[in-house]
């Protein structure tokens, strides 16, 4: 059997229910055959960047999972399918996105798959949240280098933070 790595997963919505839709997502992946969850972040919100449409829903989690990254990012994919997905173009607003962040410390180039994630380091709504669960992985310079991004704590339906 495998050992288990740490997983780091990014999710954003901003179609449809995009709140409840992460919520979902997170509860589901928690789910997953071979993997326990490790830590989940709070709800984000902000503006699409480089994208369009309604603000996004964002959150970061991690799982010890025994899965391989190719097998990992199969469940995730299905799961986008299942939420309604749909590619028409490039960073076009979706009703869900779950991008494996990092893999362990791993280091994966191939024609699905590039982790760590080339983007995470230029993006408040991965930033924020993954510096709530793993600070260790995110730096000041990190965090200072997106600033300029604005990004709010979901206060939840009702205006009031669960
Ligand atoms: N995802 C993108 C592009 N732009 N903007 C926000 N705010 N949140 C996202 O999840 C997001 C985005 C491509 O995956
Ligand atoms: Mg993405
Ligand atoms: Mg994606």
């Amino acid at each position: 059997m495998r050992a288990p790595v740490i997983a780091t997963i990014g999710l954003g919505a901003n179609l449809g229910d995009a709140r409840q839709t992460v919520r979902d997502a997170i509860q589901a992946i928690a789910a997953f055959e071979h993997c326990q969850l490790h830590a989940a972040s709070a709800l984000y919100c902000s503006a699409p960047v480089d994208s369009s449409g309604p603000d996004y829903f964002n959150a970061v989690l991690q799982i010890a999972t025994r899965l391989t990254a190719p097998d990992l990012l199969r469940r995730l994919h299905a799961l986008e399918r299942g939420a309604g997905r749909e590619r028409p173009y490039r960073n076009a607003p979706r009703t869900l996105d779950l991008d494996i962040l990092l893999y362990g410390d791993g280091n994966i180039d191939s024609d699905t798959l590039t982790i760590p994630h080339p983007r995470m380091r230029q993006r408040a709504f991965v930033l924020r949240p993954l510096a709530d669960i793993a600070p260790a992985l995110v730096s000041s310079e990190d965090l200072r280098a997106v600033a300029d991004q604005t990004i709010t704590r979901d206060t939840g339906p009702t205006g009031a933070l669960a």
